[in-house]
């Protein structure tokens, strides 16, 4: 039986624009009649022709809303032309494996449904997100477009009569006709491919061995938290599966929940307090790790809770990618962080006589470099490590980079790090998260640093506090060039860069849903002194932080919600 499309009259939404990472409201929001409809069709819209006859991936960390909005793109990319989409059983595909379906199925695209490390359930946040053919998310000219499409969207189209319901439950492919064409939705396991492509890149015999422990070496013992997100279902079928983890002792929250379990699915030490309570409480562990709600993020723990921040993972991964095969067989190109990012990935690079790049916050801006074959492995600050084994972001792939140079080095996780940091130095970093914060003085607040900016307010000023003084060298708002596509991006945290190479950085998040979250991030260097505590060593750059931004008299904020 042919299914017939209709046309659906619709009005444009307000704030249908993308922030660092896709979409992110309310649930409440989404669910508003037309709201999903316009969204979807816009990204249709702004991929023109290509749309008819193309094949894209659908998937997300399956958080609430998410069969809704899977429900509503079939039923609008069936009446757009587009021949197939390959879904995740039951919605489920962590944005790394998105990322790796659309490089190795070579179609035209993904659609991701998530918010990220933002909370879920009805209470809480909903996220679309649109990757392109390079697995990658979509560049700020794509998003642009979208916006512009959603400000003059009139209509959209709709098969209402397409039966979706528990379409996605099953694996196996449906064929529908709409208009005349052949329409299939294909459900996929949402593991095997990314599975495969894990067991290419790392030794897994290997990684088994330090895991299970052997007459000579006792078993290296994790614990993997994936935060009631959608690793879970990786986790189990890599760690425990395939690498002889104990599902009751080496991995918990496992099993993908649409609210997860109204916690905040972000890993950092505040969020993940669990993880690093269980680890702390039982010095049998040697490591602790845990993921974000859609899987591109990592945190990485040792013995007693000892914390590595991402800027220091990335450096150590980046000095030991030998022992990784994936690297021996494709070579290693350049290096590259985001901004915020503290340097110490630099010295890395300078040492090993490789390209480094900083690019602005969001994984976007690595997607090009890497497709001209410049850059190898990258991060953020915010917990993201990966490499250009695929676009995006990948836990899963950083806990397993970790896991081969350890079993390689047969160090503990802080014996690595402070091995590092001797040849190194140790680039002290925290960061400052004030969530939530009304957003005009937020606003007020970046207006007040950037007359700074202005007017060279700042240079050659000294500031002290706690018996320790730092003086203004220089003072901008980042801005970026692509070295590959020459494209601008402006405005992207103001820097104070002080005599010494200490840093004070400013921004305001891009992934929140409601009110400001502002981000403060520090960030000091010291070549010698490599064992003080991060938070007593950055405390007097802190205090002067404080007192430029002025943030306790524009936000009323005493305190910041998260330190990392
Ligand atoms: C945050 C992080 C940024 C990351 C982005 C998406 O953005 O700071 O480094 O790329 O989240 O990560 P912002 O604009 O809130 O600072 V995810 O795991 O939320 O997709
Ligand atoms: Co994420």
């Amino acid at each position: 039986m042919s299914l017939a499309s209709v046309i659906v009259e619709t009005k444009p939404f307000e704030g249908q624009n993308a922030g660092t990472s896709g979409l992110r409201k309310k649930v409440k929001v989404f669910m508003e009649k037309h709201y999903t409809e316009n969204f979807i069709q816009c990204i249709l819209n702004t991929l023109g022709d290509k749309i008819v006859g193309s094949t894209l991936i659908v998937g997300g960390d399956g958080r609430y809303f998410s069969k809704q909005a899977i429900n509503t793109i079939i039923r609008i990319a069936s009446a757009n032309g587009v021949s197939k989409l390959i879904i995740g059983q039951l919605g489920l595909l962590s944005t790394p494996a998105v990322s790796n379906l659309i490089r190795n199925q070579k179609v035209l695209g993904g659609i991701v449904l998530t918010a990220s490390h933002n909370p879920g359930g009805i209470r809480h946040d909903f996220g679309i997100k649109y990757n392109i053919e390079n697995g990658g998310p979509a560049p700020t000219h794509f998003t642009n477009d979208v916006y512009e499409h959603t400000k003059k969207i009139t209509s959209y189209k709709f098969t209402p009569k397409l039966e979706t319901d528990r379409l996605i439950d099953v694996l196996g492919t449906n064929t529908f006709n709409v208009d005349g064409r052949d329409f299939v939705v294909e459900v996929i396991d949402s593991t095997a491919d990314y599975v495969k492509l894990m067991k290419e890149i790392f030794d897994f015999k290997k990684l088994r061995t330090l895991i299970r422990g052997t007459e000579q070496r006792a078993a290296f013992n994790v614990l993997i938290d994936s935060m009631n997100g959608v690793t879970g279902v990786y986790v189990r079928r890599i760690f425990v599966e395939e690498l002889g983890a104990s599902p009751d002792n080496n991995v918990f929250r496992i099993v993908p929940l649409d609210n997860f379990g109204e916690i905040h699915p972000d890993p950092n030490l505040v969020y993940a307090k669990d993880l690093v309570d269980k680890i702390q409480a039982n010095p049998a562990y040697d490591m602790g790790v845990a993921f974000d709600g859609d899987g591109d993020r990592n945190m990485i723990i040792g013995k007693n809770a000892f914390f590595v921040t991402p800027s220091d993972s990335l450096a150590v991964i980046a000095n030991n990618l030998e022992c990784i095969p994936y690297f021996k067989k494709h070579g290693v190109r350049g290096f590259a962080r985001s901004m915020p990012t503290a340097a110490a990935v630099d010295r890395v690079a300078e040492k090993l006589g490789k390209e480094m790049f900083e690019v602005p916050t969001g994984w976007k801006f690595f997607g090009n470099l890497m497709d001209a074959g410049r850059l190898s492995l990258c991060g953020e600050e915010s917990f993201g490590t990966g490499s250009d084994h695929i676009r995006e972001k990948d836990g899963i792939w950083a806990v397993l980079a970790w896991l081969s140079i350890i079993e390689h080095k047969n160090m503990s996780i802080e014996d690595i790090l402070k091995e590092h940091w001797n040849i190194y130095g140790r680039n002290y970093f925290t960061r400052y998260d004030y969530e939530e914060v009304e957003s005009d003085a937020a606003d007020k607040m970046m207006k007040h640093l950037e007359n700074f900016i202005a007017t060279d307010g700042l240079i050659g000023k000294s500031f002290s506090s706690n018996g320790k003084s730092y003086k203004v060298a220089k003072m901008d708002n980042f801005s970026y060039v692509d070295p590959i596509d020459h494209s601008v991006t402006k405005n992207q945290g103001v820097r104070v860069l002080f005599d010494d190479g200490s840093r004070l950085v400013y921004r305001l998040s891009g992934t929140g849903s409601s009110g400001a979250t502002i981000r403060v991030y520090i960030d000091s260097y010291e070549k010698k002194d490599v064992l003080s505590d991060a938070q007593e060593m950055l405390k007097p750059l802190v205090n002067i932080g404080l007192e430029i931004s002025q943030l306790k008299q524009f936000t009323g904020r005493d305190a910041p919600t998260v330190i990392t």
